[in-house]
């Protein structure tokens, strides 16, 4: 087993993996920028190393200072978290090379599942539903023309090296169809430095339903269930709950075992997560795999009583997984509370904050870095705590999220607080009516003067 893991990575997840680091009895390593030599995470830690002034790019993206850091506290693991390098094939390479574990996917994993027409077709290999489309990269425009009449308008392009709705275009009808083959290979190309494209059936008003699964040294996989992320605003998910308010039981043992089927086809090893789309017919579609944990993991973990941070860290360590497949028992939802303006567009809102109030009591979980005093700088994302309930049906879950908001009290900063406290009012949410458009039609109330 691992005697010291640094944890690559800042904010709550840094502290989520400390923590769990602690609990197993393995000492931790903190790296921090300039920017944060304030931060939690530096002071949960056992040892803490800054690596750099407050830009990513010179601190938590720069590789060989994160390396230099593992090798002076001889740090035997690195666990990357989400976002930053844990996606990172060049990296996981580095660390491999170091003889320092990555606790996360192996390069080639990593850039199998990070170029989306491969995995598709890996994903079509191994028997996965995809949805109906072009046979990998489209190579010209006259075969994008040719792809979408046999594919059948409207239709969806998308980058090959994208993700996040980057480079993807709907597509109507033929005549709009130059227009975007090249504005979506533009911008792909501007934002990964690669336009390859393919295309697909576009499927309308879909869920984002994601099946959590972890795999092993010895080929194995389960998987512990579903999150509906559905309700997202340009591409960034705003709450997830499982078990989805849309699924049934026959569905979930369809989609968990494709999952399973997915992870075991490519030896997956550590925690991934297989996206679908799934439209209104219940037909479900392999949409991308994510090879990191993922913010929303807590919710998982709420309602099947696992510690993924723990799998991960042991199925580095090349410990077998128990095999069995998990399914909720409760309900839980994650509500993402951003240092942003609800009121003006979301805008980024960061600053010190001068009185925090966390909420508490049975059934809420509050994953944050943030404190009274605390400053949050401006440089990275705006996330500043996960605030999750979880309770025995989705009313009570909802109920008891309505009373933690009311709970939650952030004072000298902007908050999204406010806006989750609507939506748990929102009868399409509240009935769970709600697709990939929902946040088109949101509008926020004006604050009732209290
Ligand atoms: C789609 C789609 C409809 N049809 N693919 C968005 C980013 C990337 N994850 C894939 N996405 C979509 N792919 C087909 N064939 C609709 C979306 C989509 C979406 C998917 C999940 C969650 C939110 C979304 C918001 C807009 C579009």
């Amino acid at each position: 087993m691992f005697k010291k893991i640094l944890i690559a990575n800042r904010g709550e997840i840094a502290m989520r993996v400390i923590r769990t680091c602690k609990e197993m009895g393995i000492k931790s390593v903190a790296v921090y920028s300039t920017a944060d030599a304030e931060s939690l995470h530096v002071r949960f830690a056992d040892e803490a190393v800054c690596i750099g002034p407050a830009p990513s790019s010179e601190s938590y993206l720069k590789m060989s200072n994160i390396i230099a850091a593992a090798e002076i506290t001889n740090a035997d693991a690195i666990h990357p978290g989400y976002g930053f390098l844990s996606e990172n094939a060049k990296f996981s390479k580095i660390c491999e090379e170091h003889e320092i574990k990555f606790i996360g996917a192996s390069a080639e994993m990593i850039d199998r599942m990070g170029d989306k027409a491969s995995a598709k077709s890996t994903m079509i290999e191994a028997g996965v539903p995809c949805v109906p489309g072009s046979e990998g990269v489209i190579p010209d425009f006259k075969t994008c023309i040719k792809v979408a009449k046999e594919t059948g308008y409207p239709v969806m392009l998308k980058a090959s090296a994208g993700g996040g709705g980057k480079g993807m275009r709907a597509v109507w009808k033929e005549e709009d169809l130059q227009n975007a083959w090249e504005s979506a290979r533009q911008e792909s190309k501007a934002a990964f430095g690669n336009d390859d494209m393919y295309m697909e059936k576009l499927i309308e008003e879909p869920r984002h339903i994601e099946i959590q699964v972890v795999g092993d040294s010895n080929g194995r996989a389960c998987h512990l269930s579903e999150r509906d992320c559905s309700v997202q605003r340009r591409h960034q998910k705003l709450t997830e709950e499982t078990p989805s308010p849309f699924m049934t039981d026959e569905l979930r043992d369809e989609m968990g075992k494709a999952a399973v089927k997915a992870a075991e086809y490519i030896k997956y090893e550590g925690a991934g997560t297989v996206e679908f789309l799934v439209d209104k017919h219940r037909n479900f579609y392999f949409m991308e795999m994510n090879t990191r944990i993922q913010v929303e993991h807590p919710i998982t973990e709420q309602v099947v009583d696992y510690d993924l941070i723990r799998e991960q860290i042991l199925v580095a360590a090349g410990v077998p997984i128990s095999g069995k497949n998990y399914y909720p028992q409760l309900h839980s939802i994650e509500c993402r509370i951003n240092a942003e303006d609800p009121y003006k567009d979301f805008r980024p809102s960061p600053g010190k904050i001068t009185n925090l109030h966390l909420p508490g009591g049975h059934g809420v979980r509050i994953d944050t870095h943030v404190y009274s005093g605390y400053t949050i700088p401006p440089n990275y994302d705006s996330m500043i705590a996960k605030l999750i309930t979880t309770a025995q049906t989705r009313e009570e879950a909802i109920n008891k999220m309505k009373r933690a908001l009311d709970e939650f009290v952030v004072e000298g900063i902007k908050t999204t607080v406010p806006f989750h406290r609507q939506l748990m009012d929102h009868p399409d949410y509240v009935s769970g009516n709600y697709t990939t458009k929902f946040m088109e039609d949101f509008e926020m109330e004006e604050p009732k003067d209290d």
